[in-house]
Formats: C-alpha cells, structure tokens, sequence
C-alpha cells in the first residue's frame, strides 16, 4: 500500500508509520487524515505486535496543517467536526490497540503533534527535540487528548503552565517531569528506538496489551474496581501461550520463545 502524506512499513511484526510532510514539519491535513485511517486497517489486518510512530526530516509533527483547505474555507469552520472525524478516533485506536506504541520523537512536536506523542505508550525524545502546547498562541485548547494526559502525566500545576504560556518544553525536562520515558542523542534516535520494537516485538503480546489497558483504566477506576479489573486481565493473561511458555522456560532455565498469542 503506498500513500502520500504518511509511510508505512511492516516488518518483523512491526509497524512503522512515518509521517511525511517534512517542508510542513509534518502537519496534519485532511489527506494525512485519511492515510492514517488506512494505515490502521492495514495495520489490524496484521500481525503486529509493536508499532513506532515518527516524523519524516527535522520535526515530529506541527500538530493541525493551518493552512490546509479545510480551515482556509470560505464556510464556518468547525474544528469540533475535525476531531470528531479526525483526532479523536485516531487517539482512541492508538489507547486500545492491542500492542505497545512507540513514539520516536526526532524534532519539534507542537500543538495536536505533541499530544500524538503522548498518547503513544513509551515514548522516547531525541535530545534536540521540544515539545509545545501550541493552541493558546491561536486562541485553541490542548486537544487530542492533551487535556486528559497533560495532568496525569506532569500535574496539574505544570499543565496549566504549559497549555497557557504554550512555552517550548526541551526534551530533557519533559523527561524529568516524567512527561515523556526517555531522551537520547539524535543520531542514536532510529537505532535505540528501532532496538526497542524489536524487543517488545517478541515479548508476550496479549500481556503487554493488558498491562497498557490496566495503567490506563487506573486514571479513572477506584482501588477497588482496578482489583477487579486486574483480577480479570491477569486470568486472561495467564489463559495464553505465552505465560505457559514464559513459565516453562523459567523452569528449564533457558530463554522464553514468546509467538504473542
Ligand atoms: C506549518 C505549521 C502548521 C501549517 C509549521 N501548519 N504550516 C487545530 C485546528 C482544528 C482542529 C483540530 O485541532 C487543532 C489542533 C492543533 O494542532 S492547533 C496547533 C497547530 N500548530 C501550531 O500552532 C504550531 C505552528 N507552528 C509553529 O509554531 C512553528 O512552525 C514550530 C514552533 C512548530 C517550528 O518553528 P520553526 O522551526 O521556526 O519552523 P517554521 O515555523 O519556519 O516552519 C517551517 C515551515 O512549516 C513553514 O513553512 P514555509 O513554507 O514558510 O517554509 C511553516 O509555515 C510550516 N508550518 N507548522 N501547523
């Protein structure tokens, strides 16, 4: 499959996705949209079981294109409409999906790009990227999903600061308020983020997936719901192969062989 605005390979059970719009430091239009959507049916009818998302030349992503046909027309624009349509199914399959996401920051992330970045799962920076809550500059609020991650990730303090100054946030210091897992040069960005996939590419799928729902429902859930909750991931945890085979290759002392199933 081959698109435009976006390139995605599979590989060894993991996918891909580079956005690449790089003259507009990877911003989403419409068009972007769309590949993605396709780039995610391509992706369930796959077996992957880990996924990177990055940005084609010196950005991540400049968040919404402002210039893009949408928002340029004549006609009210809504951009209500844009993430309903849009952002928000995007942000939504990239919480559920059944594998780990990694974002590989390689340069600025600003507006929607910057919470692309935080709604992935682990996400890794390369050290001269930043990150920008754009929207107050031109009269918006953090949108896909910034709202929601900004304070569970930094405090309430420091989400308020960053969504009203809209200042840029250096790598190094959204990893030191755990906004983010990890800073790395930039020229060892593809190569450690590339070993990552790779790793959790053979790790037991079904349990990472379970593992990424559980922390998540933990923002919402009372003690005694995410009992229950864990309670019932765990038996469906331990019902796969690979908790038999992760089990089995602890007693034969030797390295489990994990197929995620
Ligand atoms: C861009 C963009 C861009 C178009 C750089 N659009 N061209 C919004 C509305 C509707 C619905 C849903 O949600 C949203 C959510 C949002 O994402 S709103 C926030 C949108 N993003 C921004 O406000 C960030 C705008 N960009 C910037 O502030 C700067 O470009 C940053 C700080 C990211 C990078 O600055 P520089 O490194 O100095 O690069 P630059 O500004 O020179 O940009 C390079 C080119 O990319 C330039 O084009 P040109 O043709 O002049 O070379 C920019 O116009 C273009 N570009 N961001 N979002």
């Amino acid at each position: 499959m081959s698109f435009e605005n976006i390139k995605l390979v599979i590989k060894n059970n993991i996918a891909t996705l580079t956005l690449n719009r790089p003259e507009k430091l990877n911003s989403f239009t419409q068009a972007m949209h769309e590949e993605i959507k396709a780039a995610f049916i391509e992706i369930e009818n796959q077996s992957v079981r880990a996924m990177v998302i990055t940005g084609e030349g010196r950005a991540f992503c400049a968040g919404q294109d402002l210039g893009d046909r949408d928002i340029d027309a004549e006609e009210e624009f809504d951009a209500g409409d844009s993430l309903e349509q849009n952002y928000n199914p995007l942000i939504r399959k990239m919480h559920n999906a059944p594998f780990p996401i990694i974002c590989a920051v390689n340069g600025v992330a600003a507006g929607a790009g910057a919470n692309l970045a935080l709604a992935c799962d682990i996400v890794v920076a390369a050290r001269s990227a930043k990150f920008i809550q754009a929207f107050a500059k031109i009269g918006l609020i953090p949108d896909a999903g910034g709202t929601w991650s900004l304070p569970r990730k930094v405090g309430l303090a420091r989400a308020i600061g960053l969504s009203m100054l809209a200042e840029p946030l250096s790598a190094e210091k959204a990893c030191e308020w755990g906004l983010i897992w990890q800073v790395v040069d930039d020229d060892k960005l593809s190569q450690e983020v590339e070993r990552m996939a790779l790793h959790l590419a053979h790790q037991p799928t079904v349990a990472l997936a379970n593992i990424k729902q559980a922390l998540r429902a933990s923002a919402s859930n009372s003690m005694s719901e995410q009992l229950d909750l864990e309670r019932d991931l765990q038996s469906a945890s331990a019902k796969t192969d690979d908790f038999r085979e992760g089990v089995a290759a602890f007693l034969e002392k030797r390295k489990p062989v994990f197929t995620g199933k």
